[in-house]
């Protein structure tokens, strides 16, 4: 029977044909229409295979049985037990465009994208010391995981206290601090100062002068206060000439030239006769 296996033959050849035809799966474009995918991107796929693949958009992987693009799990290999200061089974997939995972970190750490790793908190980050009262700006060190903590350099005088995150006086910590400072005695975390001392070890002499006093006082020259020393706690102005500062008084007294001139040495003149002038004149005179 030749002419049934010519037939046969003949067949196998239209067959071939027609699946030589059908071959390029990405004739209707089947990309430009799929969800995630790059419109034009079509790539027909060698036989055995019918199908086809698409480049997909960032985030997106082509799935070869189903002919989309997924978005890929990238938790699926439990990426997050492997790593250290990890929340084991925290793995977290990140959405398109994204290919990566975040793990949940334990307390003190942090998951960071870029490293892919837990990595200590920097509680320096937040917290650079400037605005801490008497701490030394930018002078913050980050403590080790799985402290949440930092300590600031304090200024002379201070002492870090982790506890409050503050720099407190220096009384509070060393015992016998005050000793030769002010009466010798922390209160409130400051030495209780003798008069006129101030300052968190009694270092400052009180400025009686802050207030410029002087500039309200009659007959004184404006701005020439000058601080009196402790104990004292006051102040001294400049007086106008003709008078001079009394400091009992606290003002500036008309200058008495009687008291070097009482004139008992005065020739012809009445003894102790003398009669101060008004300032500002400097002079007197005496009854002759
Ligand atoms: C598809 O991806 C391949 C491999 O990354 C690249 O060479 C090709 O240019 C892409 N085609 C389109 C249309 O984006
Ligand atoms: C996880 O860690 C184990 C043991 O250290 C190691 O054998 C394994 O290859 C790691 N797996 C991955 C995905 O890194
Ligand atoms: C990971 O952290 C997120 C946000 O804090 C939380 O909602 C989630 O429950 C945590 N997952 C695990 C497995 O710890
Ligand atoms: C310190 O922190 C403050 C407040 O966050 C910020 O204004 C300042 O610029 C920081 N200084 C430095 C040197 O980082
Ligand atoms: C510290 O920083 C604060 C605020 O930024 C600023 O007012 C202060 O002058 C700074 N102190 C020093 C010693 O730089
Ligand atoms: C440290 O700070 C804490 C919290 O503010 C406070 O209770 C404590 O008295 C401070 N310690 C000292 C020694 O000042
Ligand atoms: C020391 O100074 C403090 C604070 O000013 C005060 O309360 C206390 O009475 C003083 N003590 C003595 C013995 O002077
Ligand atoms: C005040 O008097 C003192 C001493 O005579 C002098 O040195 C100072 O310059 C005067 N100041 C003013 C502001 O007049
Ligand atoms: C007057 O001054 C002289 C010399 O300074 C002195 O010896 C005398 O006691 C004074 N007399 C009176 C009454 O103050
Ligand atoms: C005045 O005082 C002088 C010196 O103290 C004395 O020598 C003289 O006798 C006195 N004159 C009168 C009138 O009291
Ligand atoms: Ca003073």
């Amino acid at each position: 029977m030749p002419g049934l296996q010519q037939l046969a033959a003949a067949l196998v050849l239209l067959l071939a044909a027609v699946n030589a035809a059908d071959l390029d799966a990405c004739l209707s474009s089947p990309c430009n229409s799929l969800a995630n995918a790059v419109s034009g991107s079509c790539m027909d796929l060698p036989p055995p295979s019918a199908g086809f693949a698409c480049n997909c958009t960032d985030g997106w992987v082509w799935d070869s049985s189903s002919f989309t693009c997924t978005d890929l799990d990238a938790c699926m290999g439990s990426p997050c037990n492997n790593q250290s200061n990890d929340v084991s089974g925290s793995c977290t997939d990140l959405p398109p465009p994204s290919l990566g995972y975040a793990c949940n970190c334990s307390s003190g750490w942090e998951w960071d994208s870029s490293s892919g790793s837990c990595e200590d908190v920097d509680a320096c980050q937040p917290h650079n010391c400037s605005s801490t009262p008497n701490a030394v700006n930018n002078s913050c060190v980050d403590l080790a995981a799985p402290s949440l903590g930092y300590s600031c350099s304090c200024q002379t005088g201070y002492s870090w206290n982790a506890s409050g995150a503050t720099c407190d006086d220096n009384c509070a910590f060393i015992s016998n601090y005050c000793n030769g400072r002010g009466n010798g005695s922390c209160f409130a975390g400051v030495c209780g100062c003798t008069p006129s001392w101030a300052g968190n070890a009694c270092q400052f002499d009180v400025d009686a002068c802050l207030a410029s006093p002087c500039n309200s006082h009659a007959n004184a020259v404006s701005e020439s206060c000058t601080d009196l020393p402790p104990p004292s706690l006051g102040y001294a102005c400049n007086c106008s000439s003709g008078w001079e500062w009394d400091s009992s008084s606290g003002s500036c007294e008309d200058i008495n030239a009687c008291q070097p001139h009482n004139y008992s040495s005065t020739p012809n003149a009445v003894n102790n006769s003398c009669v101060d002038l008004a300032a500002p004149s400097l002079g007197y005179s005496c009854s002759c």
